[in-house]
Formats: C-alpha cells, sequence, structure tokens
C-alpha cells in the first residue's frame, strides 16, 4: 500500500520561454501537470509514498505524462491508459512579463473519463490520506462521481480526506462550483483555499471569519493560502498563522500545490500547526521561484536551503 492516494486528471504543457504571445517558431518547453500530481510529486520527494489514479491517452503526450510520474516515484499502476481518446494539454504564454495566460485543451478528452470504476477503493482505505481537488468534478459527470466513490470509501475507512478547492473558472460556473464545494468541504478533514475560494461557499468575511465558517461545514483542519501573505489556518479549534518566505516571484502556477504537499508531509510526519504551514510556505516558496508547476519541489534534504538569508550555500 501507500501513504496517499490522489486522483484527477494530468495533462501535456507547452509552455513559452519568451514573454508574448504565442508566434511561429516561438521558443517553447515540453512539460506536463495536474493539481493532484503536483502534490503527489511534492510528497514523493520528501520521502513520502503516493500513488495516482487517473486516464491518460496512448500517445507520445501520454507516455510522456506516466513515465515522468514513474520517475518521480508515484505510482501508476491504477492509471488507465485509453486508445480512442487524446491526452489532454495546456498551453501556457508569458503573454507579458506579469501576465501569464493558460489555454486548456481537455474538453472529453482522456481525464474526464474518469469513472468510479477505476477507484481502486482498496488502495485507498489502506492508505493513511486521499487527496482530491476541486477540478475533478467539473470534469464529467463520472470523474465527479468518482471523486466521490473516493472520499465514501476513505471515509468509512477512517482514512484521512484532504480537499483543495482549487478552482478553475475556464471549466464551470462559480454558482456550479459552490454546491459542489460545499458537499466535499463537509466531506474532509483537512481543506485549502484562497480567501476568494472560501467566499464562493461561506460568502464574504474576513479571513478569520470565513475560515471559521469553513469550519463550521465539518473539517477540523482548514488552510487559507494566502500567497505572499503566507497562510492563515484553523486547526483543531486553535488559529495558526505563518509567514511567506522572502523569494523572488518566477512563476506562480503550482505554487498552491506545492504549500499542500508541504502541509501534508508535516501532518504525515505528526508535526504540529505551526510546522505543518512552516513547510507548506518553503514548498510554496521552492515553486514560485523556479519556472514549471512543480519542478522546483524541493527533496526533504533540501527544505533546510531557505532557512536564513544566505544566497549560496557551500
Ligand atoms: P494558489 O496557487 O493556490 O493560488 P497561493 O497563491 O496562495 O496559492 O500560494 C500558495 C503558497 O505559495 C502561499 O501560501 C505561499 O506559501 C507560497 N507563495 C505564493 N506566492 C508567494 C510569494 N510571492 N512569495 C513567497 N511565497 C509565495
Ligand atoms: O495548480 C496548478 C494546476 O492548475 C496546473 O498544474 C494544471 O491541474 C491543472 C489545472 O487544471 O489547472
Amino acid at each position: 500500500g501507500v501513504q496517499v492516494v490522489t486522483l484527477g486528471e494530468t495533462m501535456a504543457l507547452v509552455a513559452a520561454t519568451t514573454t508574448g504571445a504565442f508566434t511561429v517558431g516561438a521558443p517553447a518547453r515540453i512539460s506536463f501537470g495536474g493539481a493532484e500530481t503536483n502534490v503527489a510529486i511534492g510528497l514523493s520527494r520528501l520521502g513520502h509514498s503516493a500513488a495516482w489514479i487517473g486516464r491518460l491517452g496512448a500517445d507520445p503526450l501520454g507516455f510522456l505524462v506516466k513515465d515522468a510520474l514513474r520517475a518521480e516515484g508515484i505510482d501508476v499502476s491504477r492509471v488507465r491508459v485509453d486508445s480512442d481518446v487524446a491526452t489532454g494539454l495546456m498551453l501556457r504564454e508569458h503573454r507579458t512579463a506579469d501576465r501569464v495566460r493558460v489555454s486548456y485543451y481537455r474538453r472529453g478528452l482522456a481525464g474526464s473519463r474518469l469513472t468510479p470504476a477505476d477507484i481502486d477503493t482498496e488502495l485507498i482505505q489502506r492508505a493513511g490520506l486521499l487527496h482530491v481537488s476541486g477540478i475533478t468534478s467539473a470534469l464529467s459527470e463520472s470523474a465527479r462521481a468518482a471523486v466521490h466513490t473516493a472520499v465514501e470509501a476513505a471515509r468509512s475507512a477512517g482514512v484521512l480526506v484532504s480537499f483543495d478547492f482549487n478552482y478553475r473558472a475556464a471549466l464551470w460556473s462559480a454558482r456550479e462550483a459552490a454546491a459542489e464545494f460545499e458537499s466535499l468541504v463537509a466531506q474532509a478533514d483537512i481543506v485549502f483555499a484562497g480567501e476568494e475560494e472560501a467566499a464562493m461557499v461561506v460568502g464574504e468575511g474576513s479571513v478569520d471569519e470565513v475560515t471559521k465558517a469553513l469550519v463550521a461545514l465539518g473539517p477540523r483542519q482548514v488552510v487559507l493560502k494566502r500567497g505572499g501573505e503566507g497562510a492563515y489556518a484553523v486547526i483543531d479549534g486553535e488559529t495558526a498563522t505563518s509567514p511567506a518566505l522572502k523569494v523572488s516571484l518566477i512563476d506562480p502556477v503550482g505554487a498552491g500545490d506545492a504549500f499542500v504537499a508541504g502541509y501534508l508531509s508535516a501532518l504525515l510526519d505528526d508535526l504540529g500547526p505551526a510546522e505543518r504551514l512552516r513547510r507548506g510556505n518553503v514548498c510554496g516558496a521552492f515553486a514560485v521561484s523556479v519556472s514549471g508547476d512543480w519542478e522546483g519541489l524541493p527533496r526533504r534534504s533540501e527544505l533546510a536551503t531557505m532557512d536564513g538569508t544566505e544566497n549560496v550555500a557551500r
């Protein structure tokens, strides 16, 4: 068995390596990304075992994703590769120095075919933690059902459920998403959200108010990810905060997933609230200061790299 099980869609990525709109011959880098596999990679690099359940197409991009995840030490034995559908794709333009534009090519593609039959409930019930994100429920009815199958399996076996809102406006309306998010918050033990995401479910309020309003729906751990402000949490009834680290912002995509990986890693290590938030912020700092959704995530031996203020370690 594995410590952590996650599921969802992972797509190939073509990311511009210069600023400006895409043009013929513009330089780009091929990679991949998916909120849940970003978390799994983070956990794996920190020494935890993780499995990802999802679907890919039997095409060059699908094999690229599966091989790379395997190389990161993730259990991909439950990944299904379909021969009659393409792997999803994201295009990322650095439209200007400060504005990144992501275009998705995913509707109806491999990831959206995830279905309850893909969920290995025994694998989940033997694990310590299940992590899901709000993206999966937006992909298709069957993907949404798969999320609920996984969550119910975890809950019935007393396995912790972690949920990150990850609202993607390109996939569904705020109204549709809010109802689904509320249901997942109520079934989760650990919830991660941004301030605006939290407000989708509990309405506008101060950081403290929206966090406590989420706690009132059921989860014992609610963490607000606050970008350059760090994190604010209510954990087992106690408030905890932790500042972000001072680093250069190179690529904000994947910061939230990095934070989640760091937080969950510390939780799995039985560390307290302050250490969980701290490790989340350290992993977030690694993610934003390296380009790529997950490429900058630290190994356990590298966590201390962010301690102190020296730029060069030798
Ligand atoms: P999301 O990617 O889900 O929108 P955030 O933007 O809140 O998430 O970022 C997640 C975490 O990444 C933050 O809580 C923080 O730890 C880290 N982070 C984000 N932006 C910065 C920044 N400018 N400087 C340092 N750390 C950051
Ligand atoms: O959180 C980063 C993810 O958004 C990215 O890797 C791709 O899963 C993704 C999505 O749907 O946006």
